[in-house]
């Protein structure tokens, strides 16, 4: 976790995903900052973000404690004794339409991740069946039809990937597709975690509610404390003192009580 943010921040000022200014996010907030994922669009930052996504895909929880890391080659099958995790789940799931993307783009670096390094002839890994699936925002009325695409979700255990969390409303919304499909969602990832309340009502983090009402850990490879940090260390081009000042405004505002 700590690996995949810290290969991924630095990368942040090379590009123009975070911007400053007044923007209306999905739950309605006025918030001085925004997080454009989709920017991150170069081969060289696509692979950085999948890169940091398949760190903790392939750490726990998103694979059993050291103890029983091992899959079917043990450390003393084979010629080198690093342990290759193996997954508990089946598939990532991505919501449209951000998500999308990321599900299929993820898994060869699961595989990078985990090769047998002792056996280099082949590429045998623990997450060679694990597969992605996403969902249509408008179900295709012909050929195959349905709104999802990919691997069929039913009594497959679900990771889902997205990128920003704010008030848990979209992963709520991605939760309720998979299941409305036969599926079990066992886990989230996102890429940032803005480490907002879900609500007036309701001061918990969106993250912790979501992770507590599904009973599945919910993982994020940055949180907004670290682009706070970015900025205040003047890592963040056109982000000063002002910009800084309205982040920590909102933070007293939103930021959860958990
Ligand atoms: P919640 O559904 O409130 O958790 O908001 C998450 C969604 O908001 C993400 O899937 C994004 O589409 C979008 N979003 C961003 O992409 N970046 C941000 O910085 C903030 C939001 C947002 O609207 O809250």
């Amino acid at each position: 976790m700590t690996d995949a943010k810290h290969s991924l921040l630095p990368l942040l000022p090379t590009t123009s995903a975070l911007t400053f200014g007044t923007y209306t996010l999905k739950s309605g907030r006025q918030s001085p900052y925004f997080f454009n994922s989709s920017l991150l669009y170069t081969a060289s930052l696509h692979h950085a973000v999948c890169s940091a996504y398949a760190s903790v895909l392939t750490s726990p929880p998103f694979t059993p404690k050291p103890q029983s890391l091992y899959s079917s080659s043990t450390p003393s099958e084979s010629s080198n004794s690093t342990p290759i995790p193996v997954p508990t789940y089946d598939v990532l799931f991505g919501p449209a339409y951000k998500g999308i993307v990321l599900s299929g783009s993820i898994l060869p670096f699961l595989l990078l991740q985990t090769q047998d390094t002792g056996n280099p002839t082949t590429t045998v890994s623990p997450f060679n069946s694990i597969s992605y699936a996403y969902n249509r925002k408008e179900p295709k009325p012909h050929g195959e039809g349905g709104s999802l695409v990919g691997c069929p979700v039913k009594n497959k255990r679900v990771v889902i990937v997205d990128d920003v969390i704010t008030a848990g409303t979209a992963i709520r919304e991605a939760v309720n597709l998979i299941r409305a499909e036969g599926g079990i969602v066992v886990g989230v990832v996102v890429l940032l975690d803005r480490q907002e309340r879900v609500s007036e009502e309701e001061p918990r983090s969106a993250l912790g509610v979501a992770s507590e009402e599904l009973g599945v850990p919910v993982k994020a490879v940055i949180r907004f404390e670290d682009l706070i940090g970015a900025v205040e260390e003047g890592r963040i081009p056109g982000a000063g003192e002002k910009e800084l000042r309205r982040m920590k405004e909102y933070r007293e505002k939103y930021r959860s009580r958990d």
